[in-house]
């Protein structure tokens, strides 16, 4: 007879933590399961893509007659339609869409705000490497009835949960609640996320530093600092680190969350107020962060503390390690005290 393996599914992981609290009502683990399903429809998809020129490109007709979408709309409508009617959820915001986006008339509005880059780093998709799906879940300030632009522009210190999908290797979901970071890893010959990661804890030093280092010259003296003192140049503060850089946040977010390492996307001439979103991901991955024991920061301010003025705000980025963020911080401190005089220490 075979045995049983004492798998631990997702749903088993997600209910285990809800009776850990009495007053949970289960939406907001049904909210992840809807999230898990849309990656899974994602990851199927992204599995196709490389067919695609056999199959059939952009514009082209599948063979129900219909045209086939772009793989960032198609993740996009895929979200869109696996929480809309679920009566979870009070209002969305995604980074491929201007506007919020409201819960059509004919579902119920719930308690909860969802935002989300449905398919990060997208320009992989053409050279085969690892995209993700980033997602931050808020709980509504808005009274009730359908939720308004107030329930999605909060500070990423509100957030009741995030995490994003890896499509990689293989496909992977990581997310908290605020409880510790844990990270899934799809089974896919039984369709299930299956708990891989419990309680992930980065390092407090990283090996790693990814950048785009392209923009060197176009960053500030105290980022060109920074980089080079994670390179080598300050053997007195910093073991020299390794670079690594995927281009796509969730890959790059993902190898320094395991191996420890540090990810900057800082301010430059071209993207003064630097290039990834607040909302999207800056957020999103600052949570995560600080539950895996690490930190995230835009040079100054901690990232969970930055209240947004709009949907499609940007921030600079320096997410990862501890100690490695507080050198980034330091030196950016120095730098500018050296240029300007004394400026206070901000909490990270
Ligand atoms: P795309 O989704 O347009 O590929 O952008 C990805 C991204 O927002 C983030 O995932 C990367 O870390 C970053 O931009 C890469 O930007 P550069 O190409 O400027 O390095």
């Amino acid at each position: 007879m075979l045995n049983t393996p004492s798998l631990t599914t997702i749903e088993k992981f997600i209910l285990e933590q809800e009776s850990k609290f009495p007053e949970a009502t289960g939406e907001l683990s049904n909210l992840l399961y809807d999230i898990a399903l849309a990656a899974k429809i994602i990851a199927a998809a992204i599995r196709r893509a490389g067919l695609v020129d056999i199959l059939g490109g952009l514009g082209a007709r599948n063979v129900q007659g219909e045209e086939q979408q772009k793989l960032d709309v198609f993740a996009n409508e895929t979200i869109k339609n696996c929480l809309k009617h679920t009566g979870r959820v009070c209002a969305m915001a995604s980074e491929e869409d201007e506007d919020i986006i409201p819960i059509p008339p004919e579902y119920p509005a719930g308690k909860y705000a969802v935002l989300y880059d449905p398919l990060d780093g997208s320009s992989n998709i053409d050279v085969n490497a690892a995209v993700g799906t980033i997602f931050s879940v808020y709980r509504r300030v808005s009274m009730e009835g359908r939720g308004t632009v107030a329930d999605v522009l909060q500070p990423g210190c509100k957030q009741v949960a995030a995490g994003y999908a890896m499509y990689g290797s293989s496909t992977m979901l990581v997310y908290t609640t605020g409880q510790g970071v844990h990270g899934f890893t799809l089974d896919p010959t039984i369709g299930e996320f299956l708990l891989s990661h419990p309680r992930i804890v980065t390092p407090r030093v990283g090996i790693y530093y990814s950048v785009n280092e392209s923009n060197f010259g176009r960053w500030s003296k105290g980022i060109q600092t920074a980089v080079r003192g994670l390179k080598g140049e300050r053997p007195d503060r910093l073991k020299p680190k390794n670079s690594r850089y995927a281009g796509s946040l969730v890959a790059d977010f993902h190898r320094n969350l395991i191996a420890g390492g540090i990810f900057l996307y800082p301010a430059d001439t071209k993207n003064p107020q630097g290039k990834l979103r607040l909302l999207y991901e800056a957020s999103p991955m600052a949570f995560l962060a600080e539950q895996a024991g690490g930190s995230a920061t835009d040079g100054v301010n901690r990232i969970l503390d930055i209240v947004p003025r709009s949907l499609h705000q940007r921030t600079p980025l320096v997410i990862g390690s501890r100690e490695d963020v507080g050198f980034v911080a330091d030196t950016l401190r120095e730098v500018a005290e050296r240029q300007s005089g004394p400026i206070p220490t901000p909490a990270l």
